[in-house]
């Protein structure tokens, strides 16, 4: 398919479908089984009511016009943003947004912070990328605590499952080195760091965050990197590719989708290094995963519509209305967005009954708030709304129902 696409591909709108290019489509989708069956072929951005905002690649664009042509409000092609002209193959961002991390100041920020605090902070390696980069984990916990205990609660959090979504980067990254730059100082994190096993793995899509950005231009990319067997597509969805409910709905087979759903469950060695930490680490708890945007809290199930029940539905919900008095996110059970299935949490906590969130980070839409790409600006403002939920589920990490003594 990308073959023909590689070409040029007539639409409707009047344009031709290049390869490579991205569109911005608006789609009209009245509930969420309409949402769902969209969310079949292509990711969704955002939903404002019956709108439905994307932006996709040509492949996807082209099955959105054979399969929801009905659906399609209008759609255009979208300009490559970033600094021009020019021409550099350097893995950094534009100067405009130059207080993000690429992934060298990742790990230099992660080497300063082992070295000025070798007390509380060491890092592994998670794995490798499909690229071979190695995939970074912090770990924030007092000596005392080491070799690995696993008596001490433990919290993982995960930043950047998709490429273009770097603030899911930066804000864990923060949060490794405002709670080691507190220890000394604020009486609370220095409980936590002495009574918590805390990981932090920054950025796991380390091939799909470094493409979106190379030649300081942004390229709207969404999945890992991987090389597919008899097809000139490249990437696997990575929050599609975790093995509970697999290729089950909300992702596709087609590995030109931006939804793609890999080969098999854990194919892809970002997940994979996901999957084998948490296997030797039984004392995790709970997990959060970091994505941008749209300002929501979401917990399981996300493959189906569902609810979990029981004690530990009164449990996620209770957490997740909780954390969103901090960052007035909205609280709300993944599936009902849309569904998806393979995702990290659906995962986490049906095979490891981990307690995992999803956030979708600020901003809350594209029109105002600039959709993946909201700016350097913005980074401390959601760091910051950011630390009470962090803390909370570090807090809880010890027994998450405790929660449900708490005046429920
Ligand atoms: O679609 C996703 O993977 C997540 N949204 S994002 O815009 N960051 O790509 C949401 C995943 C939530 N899970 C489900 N709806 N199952
Ligand atoms: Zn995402």
């Amino acid at each position: 398919m990308k073959g023909i696409l590689g070409f040029v591909f007539a639409t409707c709108w009047g344009f031709s479908l290049l390869a490579d290019d991205t569109y911005f489509v608006h789609l009209k989708a009245y509930n969420v089984d309409e949402r769902s069956g969209l969310a079949e072929y292509i990711h969704i951005d955002e939903i404002i009511e019956d709108d439905v905002y994307t932006t996709v690649n040509a492949h996807d664009l082209a099955l959105l016009e054979a399969f929801h042509w009905d659906k399609i409000v209008e759609a255009y092609p979208l300009a490559v943003d970033g600094e021009a002209p020019g021409f550099s193959n350097e893995y950094d961002f534009p100067a405009k947004d130059d207080d993000y991390h690429n992934y060298d100041e990742v790990l230099r920020v992660i080497d300063d912070l082992v070295e000025e605090y070798p007390h509380i902070v060491e890092s592994f390696s998670l794995g490798t990328t499909v690229e071979g980069r190695m995939i970074p984990l912090i770990r924030i916990t007092h000596r005392d605590n080491r070799p690995m205990n696993f008596f001490v609660p433990g919290i993982l959090f995960i930043g950047s499952h998709h490429a273009r979504e770097h603030l899911s980067t930066e804000v864990p990254l923060l949060l490794a080195q405002h709670l080691a730059d507190s220890y000394d100082s604020d009486p609370t994190i220095r409980k936590l760091i002495e009574t918590r096993d805390i990981y932090i793995a920054p950025v796991l899509n380390i091939d799909g965050k470094l493409y979106d950005i190379k030649g300081k231009k942004y390229k709207r990319w969404r999945k890992n990197r991987a090389v597919i067997e008899h097809s000139k597509a490249r990437g696997v969805d990575l929050n599609r590719n975790y093995s509970y409910g697999w290729g089950t709905g909300g992702s596709s087979k087609n590995p030109g989708s931006d939804v793609y759903m890999g080969p098999k469950p854990f194919s892809e060695p970002e997940t994979e290094a996901i999957k084998n930490f948490i296997e030797t680490a039984p004392h995790i708890r709970i997990l959060l995963s970091y994505h941008t945007y749209g300002e929501l809290i979401l917990y399981p199930w996300g493959g189906s519509k569902n609810n979990i029940g029981g004690r530990d539905q009164k449990i996620f919900e209770k957490m997740a209305w909780d954390m969103s008095q901090w960052n007035g996110y909205t609280p709300m059970k993944s599936s009902d967005l849309y569904i998806a299935s393979g995702d990290t949490c659906d995962w986490a906590y049906g095979v490891h009954q981990i307690y995992c969130f999803t956030f979708e980070l600020s901003p809350r839409g594209r029109f105002f708030g600039g959709g993946f790409y909201p700016g350097e600006k913005i980074i401390d403002a959601v760091f910051r709304e950011n630390i009470g939920p962090a803390l909370y589920l570090m807090d809880y990490s010890d027994d998450p129902s405790r929660i449900l003594s708490n005046g429920i």
